[in-house]
């Protein structure tokens, strides 16, 4: 079963000292070994406003993220606290607390932007907290959303259609959630009752106007209204007007609190712990502790660099570390299962291949599981050559087991023979058919043998030979042979012999084409699951589209409606190209699953073609030889 967390309280997880991001090795240890998928709600705003607070009654505890009384900043950097999902199974909640932004004693507010940017890109939802009203001046300290487009990439290059890139925001952007603390405000709107969500969308529409300072808190309208497609609100009253007991809030029990405030707390919890959604990081790929590890080091060590965090680097980096995972993984599953299920030595090598082709198939399956984006099947093809080796490695171990158990056979069965021999029992007249007797009776108790495996045959056909030269001197010495008997008796020995060599042969043959027919049933298998997985990926990123697709002309019935008809006409140019790309991509799935299943096809068949080949040449030397062997 995948493994939840298990911390007692949280962690620095992204270190923010000096005007300098690092991450916390304790806290990336403890990401590693949470393999659960996460829900991750990072809350950020501005400096003492409460946001520590909130977090802790989120993790269910008074106290864990350290609150400050005084006027100075608290939380320094992004803090991480994992804790088992209270209502969805098998899920882990990680609670991302930040450092408040704005606070003036900072020198640089350089990091604030990428603090603000890294919580955008870590968590699946994102809770932006500020105190008193959505006002004019709380959207303008908003402005670190405007700011995103220069801080976040979705692509390594510049897309080929020419519009942005923050276009495709929406499609991995988290949902956005304002919490609005010390509200005092009545939810009215010309004095119709609203809803907090209501009041959100209401503070989020375009003020018509030149004033720039309109246009500096439009911005940050736009902003959120094109980037969050899933947007919500809630509001808080004080908890309490007694300022003593707020400044030692983690210490006052819950109903000294005003039961306002509890009852707006519990429920913006309750909203968190049943609608936030698992992080999802683009085409259905489902995000880990393990996985929020590597995005954590990937985006931080970017920042460092001087580069902007780019979400399809960080798909790749993600892919290339768990794919070669997923290789190693199936690779295991595919030896233990044949150790667990084969026993040496199979009586006919289909058994063998049989069990190797169930095998494979389920390791295949393991490998898919647990991989993504493997970008020209280059991972898929490791684990084909790795189970080609491994395949190769039983087969040679059933030969010899059957070898061995075949030998020892024929040792015990012949003994008797081999000590007459020696001690001149046959060396008398009569003695040929005394010999023959004792080594067809030797022939046929072997043949009564269960579970010789594949080197029965050969390993006969040897003793047989060995016995050649004896047992031509037993006639040659026979004195009760006639001249005409012992020519029989020869002309028989090389018969039978000629026999033997034909039927190893023909096992041989036929041997060749169970495996030629094994190889062609893991391409089938191998094509097959590619195939699935193929459809499934094709349908997330359809999904995903098609998603971003509905998001954006919401955006833009919106924004007519509001009476900006030029801003929406802006957007015409990119929904006709999101339109496109949605169309090129339903009409071109099916030839472009044909290309690559027929380019993966070919190169499985040529990590095949030694064998192939060496098959080939067997065959070849084969039926030539039955050739000769009829025509004599
Ligand atoms: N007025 C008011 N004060 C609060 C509220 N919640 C918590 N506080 C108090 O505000 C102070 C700061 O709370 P924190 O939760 O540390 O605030 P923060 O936003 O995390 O602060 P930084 O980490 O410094 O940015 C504490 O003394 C709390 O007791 C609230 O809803 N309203
Ligand atoms: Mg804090």
């Amino acid at each position: 079963m995948a493994s939840g967390p298990n911390m007692m309280a949280p962690i620095c997880l992204v270190e923010n000292n000096n005007m300098q991001l690092s991450v916390n090795q304790r806290a990336t240890q403890i990401l590693e070994q949470i393999s659960q998928p996460v829900v991750v709600v990072a809350i950020v705003g501005l400096y003492r406003t409460g946001k520590s607070y909130l977090m802790n009654r989120l993790a269910g505890q008074n106290r864990g993220f350290p609150l400050g009384s005084t006027v100075q900043s608290k939380t320094k950097g992004i803090w991480m606290w994992c804790v088992p999902h209270p209502s969805k199974p098998n899920h882990t909640l990680v609670l991302l607390d930040t450092e408040g932004l704005g606070d003036v004693e900072k020198g640089d507010p350089k990091n604030d932007s990428w603090i603000f940017a890294l919580a955008v890109l870590l968590c699946s939802t994102f809770v932006y907290n500020s105190l008193g009203t959505i006002n004019h001046q709380a959207l303008e300290q908003l402005h670190y959303v405007t700011e995103l487009t220069e801080l976040i990439r979705t692509k390594s290059s510049p897309k080929e259609d020419g519009t942005e890139d923050s276009t495709e925001f929406v499609s991995f952007f988290p949902d956005f959630i304002w919490t609005v603390r010390d509200f005092t405000l009545e939810l009215k709107l010309n004095d119709d009752p609203i809803t907090e969500d209501e009041y959100l969308e209401n503070a989020l529409k375009l003020i018509p106007g030149k004033n720039p300072r309109i246009q500096a808190s439009n911005l940050p309208r736009e902003c959120i209204r094109h980037f969050f497609p899933k947007r919500k609100c809630f509001v808080f009253d004080r908890p309490t007007n007694d300022t003593k007991l707020l400044a030692n809030i983690e210490n006052i029990p819950e109903n000294q609190l005003d039961p306002k405030f509890q009852k707006q707390a519990n429920n913006f919890c309750s909203y968190i712990f049943t609608q936030a959604r698992t992080k999802i990081l683009r085409e259905g790929v489902m995000i880990t502790g393990n996985r929020l590890r590597t995005l954590v080091v990937t985006y931080v060590d970017t920042i460092n660099t001087g580069a902007v965090p780019c979400l399809e680097n960080a798909v790749t980096t993600l892919a290339q570390l768990e794919n070669s995972v997923a290789v190693q993984k199936a690779a295991d599953h595919y030896s233990e299962q044949m150790a667990q299920r084969v026993r040496f030595p199979t009586d006919t090598l289909q058994e063998l291949l049989d069990v190797h082709a169930d095998c494979e198939r389920e390791a295949i399956r393991v490998f898919m599981e647990h991989s993504f984006k493997d970008e020209n099947q280059e991972f898929q093809k490791t684990l084909v050559e790795i189970i080609k080796d491994k395949k190769q490695h039983f087969l040679q171990q059933n030969e010899e087991a059957s070898v061995k158990y075949c030998q020892s056979m024929l040792d015990q069965l012949s003994k008797a023979l081999m000590e007459n021999i020696s001690i001149g029992t046959f060396s008398v007249p009569g003695g040929y058919k005394l010999y023959r007797q004792a080594k067809e009776s030797i022939e046929w108790n072997y043949s009564q043998v269960p579970r010789k495996g594949v080197k029965a045959n050969e390993v006969l056909q040897n003793f047989l030979q060995s016995q050649a030269s004896i047992e031509k001197s037993i006639w040659q010495a026979d004195k009760a042979l006639t001249d005409g008997e012992k020519a029989i008796a020869a002309e028989r020995a090389s018969k039978e012999a000629a026999e033997k060599e034909q039927e190893v042969l023909r096992q041989k043959l036929l041997e060749q084409e169970q495996q030629i027919e094994a190889q062609q049933r893991s391409l089938q298998e191998n094509i097959a699951q590619l195939k699935e997985k193929m459809e499934r990926e094709t349908e997330n990123i359809i999904k995903e589209q098609n998603m971003m697709l509905e998001h954006k002309l919401k955006v833009q019935e919106d924004l007519l409606k509001e009476g900006f008809r030029k801003k929406s006409e802006e957007m015409d140019e990119e929904i006709r190209q999101l339109k496109h790309t949605i169309d090129t991509t339903k009409n071109n799935e099916a030839s472009w699953f044909t290309q690559a299943l027929d380019r993966f096809g070919s190169e499985i068949i040529s990590i095949f073609a030694s064998p192939v080949r060496v098959l080939d040449t067997v065959v070849r030397t084969v039926s030539s030889i039955f050739k000769k062997n009829l025509s004599s």
